[in-house]
């Protein structure tokens, strides 16, 4: 039997202010909203580190009343507990108890009971039973990592939320105390790394001015157990070394490199590395120079080894002139380079083939590479979801991804197993409430917590996210829940449903076009994807097609080479179909894609309605804000499926399913809609 931690968990219940009685909330505090003050906390000696000490003053605001102790290695008294054994908590983990005095929190390292303070508020704050025995936990993944897609000029790629938060221009001088509140954010889901700049990298990021920056702001984020990594441009030699070259088998080019590293760690010793986009939609990479990826990496990885740094390399690779069906490519290129990687870099693999879309099979690189450390990578913000006014909790996409059986080899065969670790392309910009949206912010919170425990439920994540942001009121917990745990799908249905893909408006990805046919590179094109005809649609993928079925295992080639085998909701992504196809529901293909925008519309209107039976239950300003999204998704998920099935219908001339309402305009109608204004273009 567990019992409530203590009578805290109802006293901040309270002070949450359900009901309809809390004040003006924009958003900014996040999950982290416990207010306590009441606490007696107490570090057993003299000087705690700057990590202790920032974990008591989080527990004395936090909790109301109580007691808490603490004991790490580096700080402990006469009398204080014994620490946990190394192999029940790891160098980040921690064992959270109660005894007769209170709750006692121990850890080996100081991020340790940082992370054990953060898991104490969480439960109390969603009043979490505490098992009789204590909880003793650690994070399953040692790299659990943000990546800022930010330039330099605060332009954030495929940002959603206002511009980049790191202000270059006033770095170093000028601490924003916000980089201490998106610190403390982090590391209370337990997030241990940031890559701050884009993979579309800009060489500028190393030179010395900026590595005075980067070292600021490591200087913040280090008490919080959070390191920071830097993108590496390749061409950075020539760019602004002044080489001739930066053919990475080049002994000038290698030492530059390491100079570089060295450079770099003596400004920030506990540097975590560099994230590298290589010889990927146009960016340098050492094919420039007739190497491979292995031996860009291994040259890098050679730079920062001694520092402790690792590399991580990235697998989105599709070429411009390959004629190879696209979602094949990574494939071809990384798994003969399967064991040449040097043992400290990591292959970061995206969750699916093709990238980042509302649902893709899972990569097939996580079961094909035993031989190298690799990392999973998440996107975060919503390039090809509805950017940040849709809602759509994205903890379901990416579990369905990690807990995929790749059917590898040995038992440890889920994409969760074969990785070590998460990288999730971040959501935060200036916007007052973070991430564009109170909506938004629960991806950056499920990612956190998938990073710590890939194999976490979603829907026990999103439960502990209402209760942390928005209300403890049992009914509409579970009511936002439901909303939540139903999005994904619903966006699914609304834009690509059936295993359709990548149908978005060119550059921007805001809004339909799946009429696009005729860019620079068919690859780019919705057609490319669905090579819809009079007859059929969806692309075939099966062995008599571009055969990217054998790069899975068993039993998957097999399953998803058949119709009959495949899950219809990956039907079009592997197969051609013809229009009168029999789905499993006995209707035919044409009469089930109708069907499913259809739900996707209605999801969405009962979300709104929904959303309208909390209206007192959440603050005024949260509840007005999600209302007025809700609206603009609604609206956006009918253009969805009008412009879709206006666009379908021209192409295959058939009526629409009995009953089914008309397209609200015609195609060209569609066609002629422009958002040159787009954001995160
Ligand atoms: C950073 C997609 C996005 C690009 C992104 C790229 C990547 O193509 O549209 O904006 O570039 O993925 O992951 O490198």
């Amino acid at each position: 039997m567990g019992r409530v931690l203590g009578a805290l968990g109802a006293v901040t219940v309270l002070l949450f202010g359900v009901g309809g009685s809390a004040g003006a909330e924009d958003g900014y505090r996040l999950w982290l909203r416990a207010e306590g003050g009441g606490a007696d906390v107490t570090l057993p000696c003299d000087e705690p580190s700057e990590t202790l000490t920032i974990a008591r003053d989080e527990l004395s605001a936090a909790l109301p009343h109580g007691t808490v102790r603490f004991a790490t290695s580096s700080c402990r008294g006469e009398g204080s507990p014994r620490l946990p054994r190394q192999r029940d908590v790891g160098e980040e983990g921690y064992r959270i108890a109660m005894d007769g005095e209170g709750y006692v929190i121990t850890a080996r390292s100081d991020v340790g009971a940082l992370y054990g303070t953060y898991r104490l508020i969480r439960a109390v704050s969603t009043g979490e039973a505490m098992p009789e025995d204590g909880l003793t936990e650690q994070p399953a993944k040692r790299l659990r990592l943000l990546n800022h897609w930010d330039n330099l000029d605060r332009h954030v790629e495929r940002g959603y939320s206002g511009e980049s938060i790191w202000n270059w221009h006033l770095l170093p001088d000028y601490l924003d105390p916000r980089y201490t509140d998106y610190a403390r954010a982090n590391a209370s889901i337990g997030i241990n790394g940031v890559s701050l700049t884009n993979v579309n990298a800009d060489a500028t990021v190393l030179t010395p001015p900026f590595i005075e920056k980067v070292a600021a702001l490591a200087g913040v984020f280090r008490p919080y157990g959070i390191k920071v990594y830097l993108t590496a441009r390749f061409s950075a030699p020539i760019e602004i070394g002044g080489l001739e070259t930066a053919d990475p088998l080049d002994g000038e080019v290698a030492a530059w490199w390491k100079a570089k590293a060295d450079e770099i760690y003596a400004a920030i010793p506990d540097f975590g590395g560099f994230l590298v986009k290589a010889n990927s939609e146009g960016q340098p990479g050492p094919q420039d120079y007739g190497r491979t990826h292995a031996d860009g990496a291994n040259m890098l990885a050679r730079a920062v080894e001694p520092h402790g740094g690792i590399v991580m390399w990235r697998a989105f690779v599709y070429s411009a002139e390959e004629p190879e069906d696209r979602v094949k490519q990574a494939y071809t290129e990384f798994v003969p380079l399967d064991g040449k990687f040097a043992d400290n870099v990591l292959v970061q693999v995206k969750n699916g083939p093709l990238d980042f879309q509302p649902r893709e099979p899972f990569s097939p690189l996580f079961g094909a590479m035993p031989k190298t450390p690799l990392l999973a990578e998440l996107q975060i913000t919503k390039e090809y979801l509805g950017f940040a006014t849709h809602l759509s909790y994205l903890g379901p996409l990416w579990s369905e991804a990690l807990t995929a059986d790749t059917h590898a080899r040995g038992k440890d065969s889920l994409v969760a197993d074969r990785v070590d670790g998460l990288a999730g392309v971040a959501n935060i910009g200036t916007d007052r409430n973070w991430s564009g949206s109170q909506f938004a912010q629960a991806n950056w919170y499920a990612f956190g917590r998938l990073a710590w425990d890939p194999k976490a439920e979603p829907e026990a994540i999103a439960r502990d996210w209402v209760r942390q942001t928005f209300t403890d009121d049992a009914e509409a917990v579970d009511r936002i829940v439901g909303m939540m745990m139903r999005s994904r799908e619903a966006v699914v249905d609304y834009m690509t449903p059936l295993g359709l893909t990548h149908l978005m408006g060119t550059g921007h990805h805001y809004g339909p076009a799946p009429w696009v046919d005729d860019l620079g590179r068919a690859d780019w094109t919705p057609y490319y994807y669905h090579r819809a005809t009079k007859d059929a649609v969806g692309f075939d993928r099966t062995e008599s097609g571009s055969d990217a079925v054998s790069q899975y295992h068993e039993p998957l080639a097999s399953q998803w080479n058949e119709v009959e085998t495949t899950p219809e909701e990956l039907l079009l992504w592997f197969h051609r179909v013809p229009w009168d196809h029999e789905v499993k529901d006995g209707s035919t293909l044409w009469q089930s894609l109708v069907a499913h925008y259809d739900r996707g519309v209605a999801e969405v209107q009962a979300m709104r309605e929904t959303w309208a039976g909390l209206e007192g239950k959440i603050d005024e300003d949260r509840y007005a804000q999600t209302a007025d999204f809700l609206a603009i998704q609604e609206k956006e998920a009918r253009w969805w499926r009008d412009a879709s099935i206006a666009y379908w219908q021209s192409v295959n001339g058939l009526d629409l399913p009995e009953g089914a309402r008309p397209p609200e305009h015609d195609l060209a109608w569609y066609k002629a809609q422009s958002f040159p204004y787009a954001p995160g273009n």
